[in-house]
């Protein structure tokens, strides 16, 4: 019996190769791309169009489908139709993993999240793997020279949609908010995605909620099968962990400080939500304190994220290009100081920004910039008071943000949207972005006096 292999991106090849080390027949289908010159010379592996699937069918036993292709994918859906089972590459690496795996998932902070359990597991002396929706699929894991002791999975609603029998010893829900709705019908079915993280655990396994970060939590934490874990930001619990002030607090009575935050660089209430997620993670595995407060005071978190791109002539200037959500664009306005310039648009996912117009408040915002393909839509949501432009690139918007801009303000571009109507993913957007600011401030005569 053969699989089939649907997406050749990442984790279609990467999944080509790992059943290259296993035996048997594969085909493989994308309708964009062919073979990877490597796998395409293998006689074990045949590029299929969705009408010589229909020929090959009976053969095939199980399909692997890339997380981006839509489920009302015609194929997929034929495949459904004649009962073919459809897995992720997660579920498919899950079967083959031995070592315990810890995920995390939620509309935004995955990323950051991730990168900071790794960051400490490694301190503590792990051999960790990270990867998933971050960008390694994790049945590379499998293919490395020497196996981890750990895997830490950033998850997305898409590859958890897929997932059967894999199984999270540890596993963090840090929010949900509107997003994948092209992909998902409602917030319900995405809700229910995300909740599969949860799908196998077991009794002596620990799901971890972060209770301040949005109402839906409460749902999830009603069905958990694992040891629940209460999280929480500038709340005090009676049980699980929460963060007050500079300390991570323990739950009880009385409760008590098991450590410091102190020296952490990350900025926002919603970075402290992330960090507590990922120090939970680290308390529940022994890894000591001392350890974890090194490792959160010298992470610096990822690129993009809130990144801080310089000061020039009094101007601070944060890119925030990863932010394609209201969600995570209301967080980063909270985030800093004002006054700001913020620099808004690209491509909307969405098409409700009504979230935004409550952080744009008088005293914090000098005004806005909408620039990119949905800047139309995002001028609705925008306050009437709010001071406004509109143009149509990036580079435009940055020179007005410049030219705006006094001493003591800071441009942040978070952008609420994607990149795609003008770049290929929000790593080039927020390269353009602090390219052009770096011009500009270092540009003398860029500036009235
Ligand atoms: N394809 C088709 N037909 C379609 C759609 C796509 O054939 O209708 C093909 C494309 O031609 C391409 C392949 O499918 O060859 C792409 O597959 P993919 O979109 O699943 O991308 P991968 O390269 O496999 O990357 C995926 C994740 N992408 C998505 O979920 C969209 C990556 O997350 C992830 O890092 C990677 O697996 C490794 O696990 C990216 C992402 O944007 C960063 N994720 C979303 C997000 O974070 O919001 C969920
Ligand atoms: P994800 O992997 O879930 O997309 P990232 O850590 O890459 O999350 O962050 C994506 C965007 O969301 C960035 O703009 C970041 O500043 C913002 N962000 C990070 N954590 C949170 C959070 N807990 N709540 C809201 N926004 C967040």
């Amino acid at each position: 019996m053969a699989y089939l292999v649907m997406g050749l991106g990442k984790t279609g090849c990467a999944v080509l190769r790992f059943l290259l080390r296993m035996g048997g027949q594969i085909y493989a289908s994308d309708d964009h791309r062919s073979l990877p010159e490597d796998i395409a010379k293998n006689p074990r592996v045949t590029f299929v169009t969705p009408e010589e699937v229909k020929k090959v069918l009976p053969s095939v036993k199980e399909c692997i489908v890339s997380p981006g292709i839509h489920p009302t994918h015609p194929l997929l859906r034929f495949l459904e139709e004649q009962g073919i089972p459809v897995i992720s590459e997660i579920e498919l690496a899950s079967r083959y993993i031995s070592f315990p795996l810890i995920g995390i998932t939620g509309s935004c902070g995955k990323s950051t999240t991730v990168s900071l359990i790794g960051e400490i597991l490694r301190s503590a002396g792990y051999r960790v793997f990270t990867g998933g929706n971050l960008g390694t699929p994790l049945i590379e894991s499998l293919m490395s020279e020497e196996l981890p002791e750990i895997g830490v999975i950033e998850l997305s609603s898409f590859q958890l949609e897929r997932v059967y029998t894999a199984r999270f010893c540890i596993a963090g829900i840090l929010n949900l908010y509107p997003n994948h709705l092209d992909y998902h019908p409602n917030m319900e079915a995405y809700f229910r995605a995300k909740g599969r993280i949860f799908l196998n655990q077991r009794s002596q396994d620990w799901s971890l909620f972060l209770f301040s970060a949005s109402p839906w939590q409460a749902r999830w934490c009603r069905t958990a099968r694992g040891q629940v874990l209460p999280l929480g930001v500038d709340t005090r619990l009676f049980e699980g962990l929460y963060v007050l002030g500079d300390a991570v607090w323990q739950g009880g009575v009385p409760s008590r400080a098991i450590l410091s935050l102190e020296g952490c660089s990350l900025l926002g209430n919603h970075n402290r939500g992330n960090i507590l997620m990922a120090v939970a993670v680290s308390w529940i595995l022994g890894v000591p304190k001392e350890t974890i407060e090194a490792t959160v005071r010298s992470f610096r978190g990822l690129p993009h994220r809130l990144e801080f791109v310089g000061e020039w002539q009094g101007i601070k200037c944060y890119n925030d290009s990863k932010s394609t959500t209201p969600a995570s664009t209301r967080a980063a306005i909270e985030a800093l100081p004002g006054p700001l310039i913020v620099i808004l648009g690209g491509k909307a996912k969405l098409e409700d920004f009504s979230g935004l117009s409550e952080v744009l408040t008088q005293d914090k915002i000098r005004c806005v910039v909408l620039y990119g393909a949905s800047r139309g839509i995002i001028a609705q949501y925008i306050p009437s008071w709010v001071e406004r432009y509109s143009v149509e690139s990036l580079r435009e918007a940055v020179e007005v943000a410049w030219w705006k801009a006094q001493r003591g303000d800071t441009i942040l571009l978070s952008p609420a949207c994607t990149s795609w109507d003008a770049y290929e993913n929000f790593e080039s957007r927020g390269e353009h972005f602090k390219e052009l600011v770096r011009f500009l401030g270092t540009s003398a005569s860029s500036k009235p006096s």
